[in-house]
């Protein structure tokens, strides 16, 4: 049997095909995984829980969903004649613009048929007699593959905090993670929306100006910088795509896989205050995440930290009028860029409506869900809909949301008790034809998830190809190497500052999860080198084997 060939019984029932891979996920890392492979030649299926595709962008339909990676960086680079082809209406692309977006890819390249939608994974089992995965879904699927990729997805799996009588309010309540594809009214209704994260920041000044009243309870107040979204400059789009495959690249070799950001050779404490002044003022108004980066030492000197944080609180302090909301607003328990950055439009300035209240649940914690509305320890407030903007089980979530185990006893779930432990991020020891795009311990989250899912697809179509070449039915992560890479993820993740925060980057936002910094922050180039490196070996650090 070759590595490509498949069985086909000679009956429809039961299905015993062999498959080359069964892939997690149908937004943009299994869109493209299905794709890449196919053109490997290799058969493919995925499995979706939605009912179309776009992943992130299909479950995200809140108000105000919006993209805070520049569009024109925000999509496939694979193909020239689709960067070339497709047409975005604004720098930064809203929610519904990037599901068109996913859905043209889909049918552009024929990836439908490979997906089995309205379907959850449920279980992986590894036969080490045989090197094959067994998997099934929610649907009483169970199919044979090689392989088995989890392209399910960093921040995917919603979290809903578990506040007593949630199940007894009387009015709506909503994920904004899981939102109506219909879309919500909430002209005239009470609103109260939980969390001010990137979704909640996105969210609120859109629902407040429908909300006849609108409530928000803030744990940790953010820092959100103006996205100066617009429409797209027809003449910038021109000249961006005359040089797109050297955007495309330089895109590869930065550090958080964004061409457009800054690469600063200097500190900020290397200017005078007047000139940084200058230069936060400049970076304030290009309205990007890149922000950051404007000086090479912000996220890890922690003195240089607080003069762009000082900058970032005094406009929170010039725009909301009121000066006790300006407080509660004002950032002063992390560093600024350790709890991922948001990009907003008009948030800040959505405090100065009369519709709108502030709650500090740190002073006022919430203490349950009643059937009118949300009773914390001083008041009782009334509510026709509560909207949760409480995030995700992120990195791992999807993952050990499957029950991955091996025939002989060993579990995914057991092995990453105190945190997950991969090679590159791309595969974890013990579990063999195991691939993870985007897993832990791989840049991921801290960069263009685009330019990261490329990057991952293509190493791991092209390593299936290098073992299908040399008849290798088997590839596994070495322990002593995935020991040495986790090793390392966390003392590179120590020589800045985001451990110090209490972000969903290190699981705290997940109450019993173990706290471990989850991507790999040692930039998007290098890891690419290094991986690069790693397959010319041979694969070091991997065992190949028949
Ligand atoms: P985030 O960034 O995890 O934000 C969730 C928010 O919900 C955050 O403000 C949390 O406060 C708050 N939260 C969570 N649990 C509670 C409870 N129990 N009580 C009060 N407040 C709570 O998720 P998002 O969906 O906004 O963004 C996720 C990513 O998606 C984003 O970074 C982009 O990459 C895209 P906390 O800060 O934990 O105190």
């Amino acid at each position: 049997m070759t590595e490509t060939s498949t069985l086909r019984a000679p009956t429809a029932q039961p299905d015993t095909t062999i498959l080359d891979a069964v892939i997690v996920g149908a937004g943009f890392a299994g869109l493209y995984t299905i794709h890449k492979l196919r053109q490997a030649g290799m058969q493919v299926r995925a499995f979706e829980a939605g009912d179309g595709v776009g992943g992130t962008w299909y479950w995200n339909r809140y108000p105000g969903a919006r993209c805070d990676v520049e569009s024109v960086e925000y999509s496939y680079s694979f193909s020239e004649e689709l960067q070339q082809e497709w047409k975005w209406s604004e720098r930064y692309a809203a929610q519904a613009e990037i599901l068109r977006y996913a859905n043209h890819v889909a049918d552009r390249f024929g990836l439908r048929d490979a997906i089995k939608f309205e379907t959850r994974v449920t279980s992986g089992e590894f036969d080490p007699e045989t090197n094959l995965w067994t998997v099934t879904t929610d649907r009483g699927d169970v199919v044979k593959a090689r392989f088995f990729i989890m392209a399910g997805g960093c921040l995917s799996l919603p979290r809903m905090p578990d506040f007593p009588g949630r199940d007894d309010f009387k009015g709506k309540l909503y994920h904004t993670g899981t939102w109506p594809h219909e879309g919500v009214d909430f002209s005239g209704l009470r609103v109260g929306v939980i969390g001010t994260g990137s979704s909640g920041i996105q969210a609120i000044p859109q629902i407040a100006r429908q909300a006849r009243q609108l409530t928000v309870f803030q744990r940790t107040p953010n820092f959100s910088l103006p996205a100066f979204n617009r429409e797209m400059d027809s003449e910038f789009e021109r000249s961006y795509k005359a040089a797109y495959a050297q955007h495309r690249e330089k895109a590869r070799f930065s550090s958080a896989g964004i061409a457009g950001h800054p690469t600063p050779d200097k500190g900020a404490l290397d200017d005078a205050p007047d000139e940084r002044q200058r230069v936060y003022e400049g970076g304030w108004l290009r309205g990007t995440t890149g922000f950051t980066r404007i000086y090479k030492d912000i996220l890890s000197n922690p003195e240089a930290n607080q003069t762009m944080a000082e900058f970032v609180r005094e406009k929170i302090r010039r725009t909301v009028k009121d000066p006790k909301v300006a407080a509660l607003l004002t950032p002063t328990d992390h560093h600024i860029g350790t709890k991922r950055i948001c990009l907003d439009t008009h948030y800040y300035e959505t405090y100065n409506r009369d519709n709108v209240k502030l709650v500090d649940v740190r002073r006022d914690p919430i203490v349950k869900i009643t059937p009118e509305g949300i009773r914390t320890e001083a008041a009782d407030h009334e509510f026709d809909a509560i909207v949760f903007a409480t995030g995700y089980d992120a990195v791992t979530g999807a993952v050990l949301n499957i029950d991955i185990h091996t025939k002989d006893g060993a579990r995914l779930s057991d092995k990453w008790t105190a945190g997950p432990r991969t090679y590159l991020g791309l595969m974890t020891a013990g579990f063999p034809n195991l691939f993870l795009i985007t897993g832990p311990g791989s840049p991921s989250v801290l960069t263009n998830m685009l330019t990261s899912i490329e990057h991952h697809v293509e190493w791991i179509a092209e390593c299936l190809q290098h073992l299908r070449g040399k008849g290798l039915a088997r590839m596994e992560a070495d322990r002593a190497a995935e020991d040495q890479w986790v090793e390392h993820v966390n003392d590179v993740a120590d020589t800045t500052l985001f451990p110090t925060a209490n972000s969903w980057y290190t699981g705290a936002n997940i109450p019993g999860k173990p706290r471990v910094f989850l991507p790999y922050i040692g930039g998007h180039g290098n890891y690419r080198i290094k991986c690069a490196d790693v397959a010319a070996k041979g694969y070091e650090g991997f065992v190949l084997s028949d």
